[in-house]
């Protein structure tokens, strides 16, 4: 009698933890934009839907900002597996591979129409290169339209001409250089510092960095070019993600689909939103002259070739793919 329950027992301990919820897993996740940037909002909603998809199994903290990992070590810290799952920048991994960085050119997809035949285009690439290093994309958001912050109104590049220049990736480097310009990297945390220090006198970005750094403190006038959408892409650690039951990891893939949706509305509603919000705070907001228009109009043919080249046949396959999709 007594042998048999003995017996039992660790059968009936292992029916009992077999009942039990598996423990909840906590994910961090370092974003490197403030709170009040639309990318972080959507990123909280994606949290948000796991932790409820998976009745809380797993639940994944947003560490903006930038403080957990800063900008340039968020990447990484995913590969290494630091932080299971982490945003950043597409672009700013351009020194890996040119594929991420074909959303920077200028004027080579402007619209969402275009942004997103491009994104159509180069996505499997992009794929296929993170996961040469075991990270999952899981989805991607552009920025509305990149354009131009100035404190005197522009008509030429002529007048960008040996200013300092706040850059936050390869191309808008090499855009500054075109320019005539001088670019310094700058994170958008540091950018209000950046102009009052005078480090930098003028900037490319789009109207959402413009409101959450209060560009009006620092320039007066915006120059709508709308000139390029940068994404930001939101990565996994791989392993880690297929270490998850396969519930988890499906919950995680419906969500970053409805956040990879939700994302392109609320960047292309931010345009309008957030030029009036700088107008409002006293900007001067402009068409570019027909003169700025020509010449950075030259510089995307540059920079699309030089693109080209560094991209070689991979990069002329998706821009075919993008133009005869167009
Ligand atoms: N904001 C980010 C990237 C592009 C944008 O619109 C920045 O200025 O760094």
């Amino acid at each position: 009698m007594t042998i048999s329950l003995f017996r039992s027992l660790p059968g009936a301990l292992a029916a009992a933890a077999l009942a039990l919820p598996a423990a909840a897993a906590n994910w961090d996740m370092p974003t490197p934009y403030g709170d009040s940037v639309f990318h972080t909002q959507n990123i909280q909603q994606f949290a948000e839907d796991v932790a409820a998809a998976t009745d809380g199994g797993l639940e994944i903290t947003v560490h903006s900002a930038g403080s957990l990992y800063a900008h340039p070590e968020i990447k990484d810290s995913v590969r290494r597996g630091l932080a299971p799952i982490g945003e950043v920048l597409m672009s700013r991994l351009a020194n890996e591979d040119p594929i991420f960085a074909v959303d920077s050119i200028p004027f080579l997809a402007s619209s969402y129409d275009e942004g997103r035949a491009l994104w159509e285009a180069s996505r499997p690439l992009v794929e296929e290169k993170l996961a040469a290093q075991g990270l999952t994309l899981l989805f991607a958001v552009p920025w509305p339209g990149q354009s131009i912050y100035t404190q005197d109104p522009i008509d030429s590049t002529e007048d960008l001409e040996g200013a300092s220049f706040r850059a936050y990736n390869a191309a808008t480097e090499r855009l500054a250089q075109l320019m005539g310009a001088v670019p310094t990297q700058i994170e958008t945390g540091d950018i209000p510092t950046a102009f009052a220090t005078g480090r930098v006198a003028a900037m490319i970005t789009s109207p959402s960095t413009g409101v959450s750094s209060q560009a009006w403190d620092f320039t007066s006038h915006y120059t709508d070019t709308q000139a390029w959408l940068p994404k930001n892409m939101v990565i996994v650690n791989t392993g880690m993600f297929e270490s998850l039951p396969e519930a988890q990891q499906e919950a995680i893939l419906s969500a970053a689909g409805e956040a990879e949706t939700r994302g392109w509305d609320m960047s292309a509603k931010e345009t309008a939103e957030k030029m009036a919000t700088l107008e409002e705070n006293g900007m001067t907001i402009s068409d570019p002259s027909e003169t700025l228009s020509g010449q950075l109009a030259e510089i995307g043919e540059t920079m699309t070739q030089e693109w080209l080249e560094e991209a070689g046949d991979e990069g002329q396959q998706v821009i075919e793919a993008y133009q005869s999709s167009m």
